[in-house]
């Protein structure tokens, strides 16, 4: 028959090792390909199983090992034929199922395999290994088209193709939970744009960031050993020519908590163990640099290496990064000696002074250098640490402080040092990305920003994380569901619709106002008297008639999100939104003798002059009053949605095929959960029931009237539409006629297309023949 035949033709060798190999041989039915089945079993996992019998509600069915079973009809789910093993694209299986899906992953994945396209998408599982897949080699055969299996590579290049043909700008948008493999996907297209548009010299320059930024804004978590904890957006601009001429890279939210705290099993950021590791001695003498089991900060999380890092050799990457893109040798020092300061601050111990419990900050080694360090008095220090100046009335008071006032403070200190290091970092990367300045308003962005999280404690920073994720989520259904379907609807199209899961209870959830939970955490957070507790029993007063809202006991609640639930635990929820720093914290760095310490102030200030949501002190404030954390991220996920709606977005979805970081290892129930959460099942559905090929009827009506026998110059263009679509026979369900458009499936123009340039071409034959006859 006409399927076996094929299958010893049409398959690339490394597609042949048939799914037979894994049954017994001695099996009977071995050779009954046809009536293959997925069949689940109790542990979850689907079974390709063979039917032997099939009585209308029961089956009888033998499993690869010989046994056999009666089953309960619905328990099966059609299988595909073998010569559909390992499609590269999931639009191709007959049966579109989630074992059929699953399955065709994990074969591609058994062979290094990890791209396949699921229609419009690039899912991207990760390997967890080096993939003999990259390289100049690889690229050359992409930008050549010799080869076109799905990768990285290839939607890059469609990107590069259509910025130049329609003149629009492009996004490559990566999404993906925690450890999927993002970052390391943008890396790699980032690859592939600088090899295509590099000459100038800055595609290098654009490159060494990822080392800097990796540094500086990741850590080890217990989901990913080089966790973002900021989202990223770099914007890559291009000449008329084609040529890279600048970037720019915007950044989202930093996590600053883990500076200053750091669960069990986690790390800090990277930096920080380079830093320690790797420093000349000249530089460690400076800083006073130690071991970093010396640092509190370090030693909270009992987690000093990461399993295959060399912290030292890492280092000197990052100082090499830092030359490429003109950090000068002295911005270099005075960055290490602020990370220095960061470290001794958390040194920095108390004692108390008198019987209310007041502390003072100890006169040691770690108080010594963080002043010399900051460039500051000691004493300063000492008092900014211990005290808060404030003003009642037309006086000013000084409050002195508590053991965890005082220790606030002091944290409070380091995360600012550290968040406004971090963004003056990404500022004088830019400044040094941005050299070409011939903006043709041609670029090409890349997102890859910190995935969905789910730990088994859940904070502030999980809250922001998976609330970004539900806005991209969005941008995602909106282009691959919506626009399609309404525009089918718009045209007036008879189209069944396909089911997706719209996330915009969810958002609502977040954003509404005044009964949203970004707004009640803003409202709470400029209350004097808020605490987390009040803001819990808020929430639940407020939203538990919302579906995607569940209130928990104690502090916690949960939030339904596309990719699963998620309880947060409320605790420093409040503080975290405010964010701040006590004024005399910044005066002491404004009064600075060092360069950075001085802009960070002034930063500092600036934010602080912004419209006020953080908490009013009636009796005069003494703190920095700005944006809570919450609005102001927020205001950034609105205008990065901004900015990539007025792109071509081109989507890879990263799966994590395993929690354990191992290669090899296939987890299915892991893996379906991801497709689901992400759509990818509708996404292919969507794309194989719709009419992909669309053009106006006065466009078709122009270009193949003419291959009409009758005569129809004076007929309407819709009229001469459907006389062509009869003419040649177009079967019914190949089309749609829409109000104003025609709607194709795939492929059905590449007839026409053809008929027409054979025409033309007998036309242009016969012509050339009676020019012939006349000379
Ligand atoms: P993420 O960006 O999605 O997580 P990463 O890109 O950091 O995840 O990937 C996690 C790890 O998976 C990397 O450190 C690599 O070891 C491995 N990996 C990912 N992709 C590949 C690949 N193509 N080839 C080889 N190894 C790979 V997070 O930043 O946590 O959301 O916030
Ligand atoms: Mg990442």
């Amino acid at each position: 028959n006409a399927e076996e035949e094929s299958v010893s033709v049409s398959l690339p060798s490394v597609l042949t090792s048939s799914r037979e190999s894994r049954w017994n041989d001695t099996n009977p039915y071995a050779s009954k390909k046809k009536l293959q089945s997925w069949l689940q079993l109790p542990t979850g996992d689907w079974q390709l199983v063979k039917i032997i019998t099939t009585s209308g509600t029961e089956s009888v069915i033998s499993l690869p090992d010989g046994k056999v079973l009666k089953v309960k009809e619905e328990s099966l789910v059609p299988a595909n034929p073998d010569i559909l093993d390992g499609v590269d694209d999931l639009m191709q299986l007959s049966y579109l199922n989630e074992p059929s899906v699953l399955y065709n992953l994990q074969y591609r994945y058994n062979q290094n395999m990890i791209y396949t396209k699921a229609g419009p998408v690039l899912v991207a599982v990760n390997p967890f290994k080096k993939v003999p897949l990259y390289g100049n080699d690889y690229i050359e055969a992409y930008k050549s088209k010799a080869i076109e299996s799905p990768h990285v590579y290839a939607i890059t290049d469609t990107a590069i193709r259509e910025m130049i043909r329609d003149e629009v700008n492009q996004s490559i948008i990566i999404s993906g939970e925690s450890g999927a493999g993002k970052t390391e996907t943008a890396k790699i297209a980032m690859q592939y744009l600088a090899a295509l548009g590099g000459g100038s010299g800055i595609e290098y320059e654009i490159l060494k960031t990822n080392p800097i930024l990796e540094a500086f804004g990741n850590g080890k978590t217990l989901r990913n050993d080089n966790s973002s904890r900021f989202g990223k957006l770099i914007e890559i601009h291009f000449s008329e020519t084609g040529k890279i001429s600048g970037a720019n890279i915007q950044t989202f939210l930093l996590e600053k908590s883990r500076v200053v705290q750091c669960n069990e099993g986690e790390r800090s950021y990277h930096i920080f163990y380079q830093l320690c590791a790797g420093a000349p001695s000249s530089l460690r003498e400076k800083l006073n640099l130690q071991g970093v089991e010396d640092y509190k900060y370090l030693r909270q999380s009992n987690c000093y290496s990461i399993a295959g890092v060399n912290d030292a050799e890492e280092f000197r990457i990052v100082m090499e990064a830092l030359d490429v893109v003109h950090i000068s040798k002295e911005d270099q020092e005075n960055v290490f000696a602020m990370l220095a300061a960061v470290l001794w601050l958390g040194n920095i111990s108390f004692t108390v002074v008198d019987n209310e419990n007041h502390v003072q900050a100890v006169e040691d080694e770690g108080l010594f250098t963080v002043a010399k360090l900051i460039g500051c008095e000691i004493e300063d220090l000492k008092l900014t640490l211990s005290t808060r100046k404030m003003k009642v009335g037309n006086d000013n008071i000084v409050q002195k402080l508590t053991l965890s006032q005082a220790i606030d403070a002091r944290d409070a200190l380091a995360k600012s040092i550290y968040a406004c290091l971090f963004d003056w970092l990404v500022e004088q990367i830019n400044k040094s990305l941005s050299v070409g300045k011939r903006r043709t308003g041609r670029s090409i962005s890349i997102l890859d920003i910190y995935g969905f999280e789910s730990f088994n404690r859940n904070s502030f920073e999980q809250f922001c994380i998976n609330y970004a994720n539900e806005r991209l989520q969005q941008h995602f259904n909106r282009h691959l569901f919506k626009l399609e379907q309404e525009e089918y609807i718009q045209d007036g199209i008879d189209w069944t619709k396909v089911e997706f899961e719209d996330n915009q209870d969810c958002l609502n959830l977040f954003e509404k106002k005044p009964l949203g939970l970004l707004s009640l955490l803003d409202e709470e957070s400029t209350f004097p008297n808020g605490t987390d507790l009040t803001f819990a029993n808020k929430l639940k007063q407020h939203l538990n008639s919302n579906s995607c809202f569940k209130g928990e006991r104690e502090k916690a609640f949960t939030v339904h999100h596309y990719a699963g639930e998620v309880i947060y635990d409320t605790t420093g929820f409040l503080e975290k939104n405010r964010d701040l720093l006590h004024l005399d914290s910044i005066q002491l760095l404004s009064s600075s003798k060092c360069h950075l310490p001085q802009i960070f102030a002034s930063h500092m200030l600036t934010q602080s002059e912004k419209p006020v949501v953080g908490p009013l002190h009636k009796s005069g404030g003494a703190d920095s009053q700005k944006l809570s954390v919450a609005t102001k991220f927020k205001g950034q996920l609105f205008q990065l949605m901004q900015r990539l709606e007025s792109t071509t977005p081109h989507f890879i979805r990263c799966i994590k095929p395993n929690n354990l970081q191992s290669p090899g290892s296939y987890e299915q129930g892991l893996v379906l959960q991801q497709l689901r959460c992400c759509g990818v099942l509708e996404v292919v559905r969507i794309s194989r029931s719709g009419f992909p090929t669309r053009m106006s009827h006065q466009k078709f009506a122009r270009r193949y009237g003419f291959l009409l026998l009758e005569n129809v110059a004076s007929q309407d263009p819709l009229s001469v539409s459907v006389a062509i679509l009869h003419q040649f026979n177009i079967l019914p369900e190949m089309y749609q006629v829409g109000y104003t458009k025609l709607f194709f499936r795939t492929g059905q123009i590449g007839v026409l297309e053809d008929t027409r340039n054979r025409t033309l071409h007998g036309i242009l034959r016969v012509q050339s023949c009676f020019r012939g006859y006349r000379a």
